[in-house]
C-alpha cells in the first residue's frame, strides 16, 4: 500500500459516540441502540476514508472506552473483580469506570500525550485466553464494504510494559504465554480476509534494556515465522525507534512504521540500510494540527527510502489525537484556518504526498501550490513574532527567576498572613452546580448577556466564600465558577491562542477536551482574573488565593506551535502569567496559586531528553512566579502522576507551598520529597476527591499524623487531593468539615 494512517478518531464528528455511551449508562438507550449507532459511525468513517484515497485503512481502533482495555478483553485479562458481571458490555464498562461494588482499573497517561488509557492489572497467575470477537467483527464489517482493511492490535510488548503488575512479578516474563494467542489471532484475521495487520508497539520508542531488545527480536521473529498469517506492520510512534529499528527489520516483519515527526530524522540513517521492508513513513503529524510542509515531507520520504526500501505515506501516530475535520470550524479566522489540518485534511495531505511520491509533482501541482502558499503565509504572519515580547525575553537574566531563600520568605509571609499551624485550604474549584451550567448555556445561546452572566457567577462566588467561612477553612478560594477548562479559560484571554468551536478530542472514555491552538507569540492584553479574585476577597477577612494555570500545563493541553522550541513558547506564557501575578498582588492578594498538574506529562520518553526538559519547565514556572514580593506567598498544585522522575523538579519550582496528590499513595510522596531536599511548605492531599466517599475525621487525622512523621508542622498544610469541581456540594461540604475538624484536633 502507499497511503494510510495509523488509527482513526472514534468519538464521532459531533461526539455522537460520547453521547450514546452516556445515554446507555443513564439507561436512556439499550445496548442494541448503542451498537447500532457505533456501527453507523464506523461505516460512515470507513467510506469517507476510502473516498479520500487511502489504500490501506486501519480498523479496530474504534473503542467504546479505550484501546488498552479492549486489548485486556481480547486477551482475557480483565481483573477478577468484574468476572461476576454477566453482561459483556456492562462488565467492560465496570472495568472502565467501576460500579457501586467494584473499583475501576486505574487510568494513566498514554505516553507523553493528553490521552489516558486504562491500566490492565496482571500477575504471574493471570490466565490469558483469546476473545477475538471485536477485531474479527470490525474486520468483517469493513471487508463487507469492500474496504482494504488493516486490523490494528496493541502488541504484546507494549501491552505488558504498560500493564500494572499486581504481585510484583516481571510481566515481560509472560510473553511466552501471550505469543500463542497472538499467533492464533493473526491466523484468524488472515483467514477472515486481512491482507495486513498492524501491531502497535509505541513502547518501543522508550529506553529499552539489552534484554528487552532481545525480547523484541525473539517476539517478532516468532510472530513473523508463523504460517497462514497476514503481512505484519509493526508501528512504533511518539518518538524514534533507535536501536529497535534494525532489530525489528531483521525479524522478517513486512513493514515498520517510523515516526518522522516526534522522532525527527533520527531513524533515517538506519532505514537507509533497509531494502526489503516496507517503511510506513509518519510524515503527517498525528498529534498536532498544522498543515504539513509538503517539501519537508517529500525530503523526508526520499531520505527514508534512499536505500531502496519501498515507502508508504502515513500519519506519525493515530489521528485519535486531533479533531475530525476543519469543516466543523467555519468561523475560525480564515488566515489561521488556512494553516491548519485536522483529521480529514491530514488524510488528504497523505493522499497528496503519496501521489507526488509515486507520480511526480506534476500529478498534483495545484494542490501542492496551495499547500506551499499556506505554509509560507504562516511563516510571514506578524502575529508569530511580537518584537515587544521578544525584546522582553531577550532582556531577562537569571535574577528574574530567583526569590530570596525560602525560610526567609516563610517568616515574612507568616508575619503578614498570621495563619494558624496546619492551615487548611482547598485546591481551587468548587462543585460545578446546575445553576452554573444553566448560566453558561444561556450565555452561549445569547439568552442572557455578559453582565447577567457575571452577576450570576458573582452570586456563586459569594456562596462559596460564605460556605468556606462557615466550614472554618483558613485560606479561601473563589471556586472558579466562571471557568470552563483551566487551560481554555486562559487561552481565550491571551493573544496568540485561538479556540475551536468543535475541535473535540478524546481525553479518556467519554470525556473530551477542546485544546486551544497556540499559533503566535503570547501576550496578555488585559488582566484575566483580578476582578473575580478581588471580588471574592472583598467578601471576607480571610486570605483568598489567586488562581492561575502554569506555563507548562497551558502548553501540554494546547496544540502548540512547531516553528520554535517549546521552551521559548513556555517563556512567553510565563511572562503573561507573571504579569497577572503582579496585578493580583497590586490588588491586595497575598497568596497566588499557579497550578502545574501537567508538569509530568511533557516529560520526554527517553531519559537522555529529560533533564533538558525539566530545566526549561522549572525555569518557566520560576519566571512566572518570581515577579512578586517576598511577602506574597506562591502556591502550586500537582496531580495525575507518579512523581518519581520529577521529584527534583518539584523542589526546583521553589513554590512556597505545594499541594500534591498523596492520599492514594499513603503519603509516600513526602519521603520522596525529603530525599530530594525539599524544605518548602507542602499540602499532601489528605483524602481522595476522585471518590464520592466522605472521609471521616479520624481517617483524615490518621493521614495527617502520617504526614507529620515526614514533614515538620510549620511546613504542613491541610487540603484535599485535587479540585472539587466533579463532586457534589453535599459530600464536598461534609468532607471539608471533617478535614477542618481533623486539623483543629491535631493543633
Ligand atoms: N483540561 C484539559 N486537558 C486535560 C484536563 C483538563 N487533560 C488532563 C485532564 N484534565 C483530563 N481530564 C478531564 C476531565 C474532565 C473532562 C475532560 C478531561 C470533561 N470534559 C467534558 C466532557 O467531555 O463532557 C467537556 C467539558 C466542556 O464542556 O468544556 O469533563 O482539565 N484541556
Ligand atoms: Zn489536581
Amino acid at each position: 500500500f502507499t497511503a494510510t494512517v495509523l488509527g482513526l478518531p472514534r468519538i464521532g464528528p459531533n461526539r455522537e459516540l460520547k453521547r450514546a455511551i452516556e445515554a446507555y449508562w443513564a439507561g436512556r438507550i439499550d445496548a442494541a441502540a448503542l451498537h447500532g449507532l457505533a456501527g453507523g459511525l464506523r461505516v460512515a468513517q470507513l467510506n469517507a476514508v476510502r473516498a479520500a484515497g487511502l489504500d490501506s485503512i486501519p480498523v479496530g481502533t474504534f473503542s467504546y472506552y479505550d484501546q488498552m482495555l479492549d486489548t485486556a478483553v481480547l486477551l482475557g485479562a480483565l481483573p477478577e473483580r468484574v468476572h461476576g458481571i454477566a453482561d459483556e458490555l456492562d462488565r467492560y464498562f465496570a472495568a472502565a469506570r467501576g460500579t457501586a461494588e467494584v473499583a475501576p482499573l486505574e487510568m494513566t497517561k498514554w505516553f507523553d500525550t493528553n490521552y489516558h488509557y486504562l491500566v490492565p492489572e496482571l500477575s504471574a497467575a493471570t490466565e490469558f485466553s483469546l476473545h477475538p470477537d471485536k477485531p474479527l467483527a470490525e474486520l468483517e464489517e469493513a471487508l463487507a464494504l469492500g474496504i482494504p482493511a488493516r486490523p490494528v492490535i496493541i502488541g504484546p510488548i507494549t501491552f505488558l510494559k504498560l500493564a500494572k503488575s499486581v504481585d510484583g512479578s516481571e510481566l515481560l516474563d509472560r510473553l511466552p504465554d501471550l505469543l500463542p494467542l497472538y499467533e492464533r489471532l493473526l491466523g484468524l484475521l488472515a483467514a477472515a480476509g486481512a491482507r495486513w495487520v498492524q501491531i502497535d508497539e509505541p513502547a518501543l520508542v522508550t529506553d529499552l534494556t539489552e534484554a528487552e531488545l532481545a525480547l523484541v527480536h525473539s517476539t517478532y521473529q516468532r510472530l513473523a515465522a508463523g504460517s497462514g498469517r497476514p503481512d505484519l506492520l509493526v508501528a512504533g510512534y511518539f518518538g524514534r525507534l533507535g536501536p529497535v529499528l534494525p532489530v525489528l527489520a531483521a525479524t522478517g516483519v513486512e513493514a515498520i512504521a517510523v515516526d518522522l515527526v516526534a522522532g525527527g530524522d533520527a531513524d533515517v540513517a538506519a532505514a537507509q540500510e533497509l531494502s526489503g521492508t516496507l517503511l510506513v513513513a509518519g510524515v503527517v503529524d498525528g498529534y498536532n494540527v498544522w498543515r504539513t510542509d509538503p517539501d519537508r515531507a517529500l525530503t523526508g520520504l526520499a531520505a527514508l527510502g534512499a536505500g531502496g526500501a519501498p515507502v508508504a505515506v502515513s500519519s506519525s501516530c493515530s489521528l485519535l489525537h486531533v479533531p475530525y475535520s476543519l469543516a466543523a470550524e467555519p468561523d475560525l479566522e480564515p488566515r489561521l484556518r488556512s494553516w491548519l489540518a485536522f483529521g480529514a485534511e491530514k488524510i488528504a495531505e497523505i493522499r497528496l504526498l503519496a501521489t507526488v511520491l509515486h507520480e511526480g509533482q506534476d500529478a498534483a501541482a495545484e494542490q501542492l501550490d496551495i499547500a506551499r502558499t499556506a505554509v509560507l503565509d504562516r511563516r510571514s504572519d506578524a502575529r508569530l513574532c511580537d518584537p515587544t515580547v521578544r525584546a522582553r525575553l531577550a532582556g531577562l537574566d537569571a535574577a528574574d527567576g530567583r526569590r530570596v531563600p525560602a525560610d526567609e520568605r516563610r517568616r515574612l509571609q507568616q508575619e503578614r498572613l498570621q495563619l494558624p499551624p496546619l492551615p487548611t485550604t482547598t485546591i481551587g474549584s468548587y462543585p460545578q452546580t446546575g445553576r452554573i451550567r444553566v448560566a453558561r448555556a444561556a450565555l452561549r445561546r445569547a439568552e442572557i448577556d455578559r453582565a447577567e452572566y457575571d452577576t450570576r457567577m458573582r452570586a456563586e462566588i459569594a456562596e462559596v466564600i460564605a460556605l468556606q467561612e462557615e466550614i472554618g477553612l483558613d485560606v479561601l478560594v473563589h471556586g472558579e465558577p466562571e471557568r470552563n477548562d483551566m487551560v481554555q479559560y486562559f487561552a481565550e484571554q491571551l493573544d496568540g491562542f485561538a479556540a475551536t468551536a468543535n475541535g473535540w478530542v478524546q481525553s479518556y472514555g467519554t470525556r473530551c477536551v477542546r485544546p486551544p491552538i497556540l499559533f503566535g507569540d503570547v501576550t496578555r492584553p488585559a488582566a484575566m482574573t483580578v476582578d473575580w479574585i478581588t471580588y471574592a476577597q472583598s467578601l471576607t477577612g480571610k486570605p483568598v488565593k489567586g488562581m492561575l494555570t502554569g506555563p507548562v500545563t497551558i502548553l501540554a493541553w494546547s496544540y502548540v506551535r512547531d516553528d520554535q522550541p517549546l521552551a521559548d513558547t513556555a517563556r512567553q506564557i510565563a511572562l503573561a502569567i507573571r504579569d497577572e501575578t503582579v496585578d493580583l498582588e497590586a490588588a491586595g492578594i497575598a497568596i497566588i496559586q499557579v497550578d502545574e498538574p501537567a508538569l509530568r506529562e511533557l516529560l520526554p520518553l527517553r531519559r537522555a531528553d529529560q533533564p533538558g526538559y525539566l530545566e526549561w519547565a522549572v525555569q518557566a514556572f520560576r519566571l512566572a512566579t518570581s515577579g512578586v514580593a517576598d511577602t506574597t506567598q506562591i502556591h502550586t498544585h500537582l496531580c495525575y502522576s507518579e512523581f518519581g522522575e520529577i521529584i527534583g523538579a518539584i523542589a526546583g519550582l521553589d513554590a512556597d507551598v505545594t499541594s500534591i496528590e498523596a492520599a492514594r499513595s499513603h503519603m509516600e510522596v513526602l519521603d520522596d520529597l525529603n530525599a530530594a531536599g525539599f524544605d518548602l511548605g507542602v499540602g499532601p492531599g489528605v483524602y481522595d476527591i476522585h471518590s464520592p466517599r466522605v472521609p471521616s475525621t479520624e481517617e483524615i487525622g490518621t493521614s495527617l499524623a502520617l504526614a507529620l512523621k515526614a514533614v515538620p508542622a510549620e511546613r504542613l498544610w491541610v487540603n484535599p487531593d485535587c479540585g472539587l469541581k466533579t463532586r457534589g456540594t453535599a459530600e464536598a461540604t461534609e468532607s471539608l468539615r471533617n478535614l477542618v475538624a481533623a486539623a483543629r484536633a491535631l493543633r
